[in-house]
């Protein structure tokens, strides 16, 4: 019996205890035979033959269940080791996020006007006829309405089609004088190569007494955000029209990639729109009931300067969320 206690005490897997278990314990293992050979053990030799041989059962099954034990610890032992994860352990990468770009342009934008005491005011994206359209001298059945395709509602407001809305409420909660931005998201029904349904605005609102505010005032300050955002350009003003203001303009600065000489981004013209603005016309102030004051305002959309600042070719881009464009920003 010594060899058998040999046999499981060598098996080093639970494999070859397995197999050592079915050699001695089995059907037709070693246990067995020595029970069969009793048949011939003379009769008074019988008793302590049969004594003898469960004595030798109880140790190796005792044995081979303590070998059992250990080598199953030993096997859970191993498993854990080989798939433990050390949640301790650096990976060596530390990436950190970045500003989506057009809000990291919106941020240099607001930076320029808060360090000329503007205020930054918001207000809802989804908003009634009066505040989108109709104070901002934009009558129902007005062609002007059709510049600027409108989501509608289904309980007739709509997404805000500019930051204007912004103004109105403004103006309208507080006496002049007015000193303010409003950067912003808002929605038109246009998508092609240079227009997405979302885009971002910053206007601008200065209103004060009347003798306070003049064209000259609304010059000075766009020139020197102009250079402030694009550096050494020049600007120029191109008389324009829009509803909400007259006289009215549109703002070009001379082309950041050709300095003028022309190039497909300016269209060869060597100038590059970047800007509207005007004096607010009187029939905005008299919708939110203001008397005896002037003021300018201008409008701007945050896309157009990220792409201009970041040579991005195609406004499109800035919003499908690829990594190969956003990780240039880190
Ligand atoms: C009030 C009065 C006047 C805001 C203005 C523009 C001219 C303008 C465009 C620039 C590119 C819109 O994003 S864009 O397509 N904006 O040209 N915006 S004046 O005038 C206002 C606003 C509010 C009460």
């Amino acid at each position: 019996m010594k060899n058998l206690e040999e046999l499981i005490k060598s098996a080093d897997t639970l494999k070859t205890l397995e197999e050592a278990r079915i050699e001695i314990f089995g059907k037709k293992g070693i246990l067995a035979a020595e029970f069969v050979k009793m048949k011939s053990v003379p009769n008074e030799e019988k008793k302590a033959f049969a004594q003898n041989l469960n004595i030798q059962k109880t140790k190796l099954t005792e044995l081979f269940e303590q070998r059992k034990e250990t080598l199953e610890e030993s096997a859970l032992e191993a498993l854990m080791q080989k798939s433990a994860i050390d949640v301790t352990l650096f990976n060596g990468v530390n990436e950190s996020g970045a500003l989506h770009p057009v809000m990291e342009t919106m941020n240099k934008i607001i930076d320029y006007f808060v360090s000329m005491n503007f205020s930054i005011q918001e207000g809802p994206m989804v908003e009634d006829d009066f505040h989108n359209f109709e104070a901002l001298n934009l009558p129902k059945h007005h062609p002007a309405r059709d510049m600027q395709d409108t989501f509608y509602m289904n309980d007739g407001t709509v997404l805000r089609t500019h930051t204007s809305p912004v103004q109105i409420r403004t103006m309208m909660q507080s006496k002049p004088p007015i000193r303010m931005i409003s950067p912003g998201t808002v929605f038109r029904r246009d998508f092609d190569l240079t227009h997405t349904p979302m885009f971002h605005q910053v206007e601008g609102l200065v209103v004060d007494d009347a003798d306070k505010v003049s064209f000259a005032h609304l010059k000075f300050i766009l020139e020197d955000f102009l250079h402030y955002m694009f550096g050494d350009v020049e600007v120029r003003f191109r008389p324009s029209f829009f509803p909400f203001t007259e006289p009215s303009t549109e703002v070009d600065i001379s082309c950041i990639f050709c300095k003028g000489s022309g190039c497909r981004v300016c269209s060869k013209t060597g100038w590059l729109e970047v800007l509207g603005s005007g004096m607010v016309d009187p029939n905005v102030f008299k919708a939110v009931g203001y008397e005896n004051v002037s003021g300018y305002a201008f409008g701007l959309g945050v896309e157009r300067f990220a792409m201009l600042l970041h040579e991005i070719p195609d406004l499109r881009s800035l919003f499908e969320g690829d990594m190969r464009l956003l990780e240039q920003f880190r």
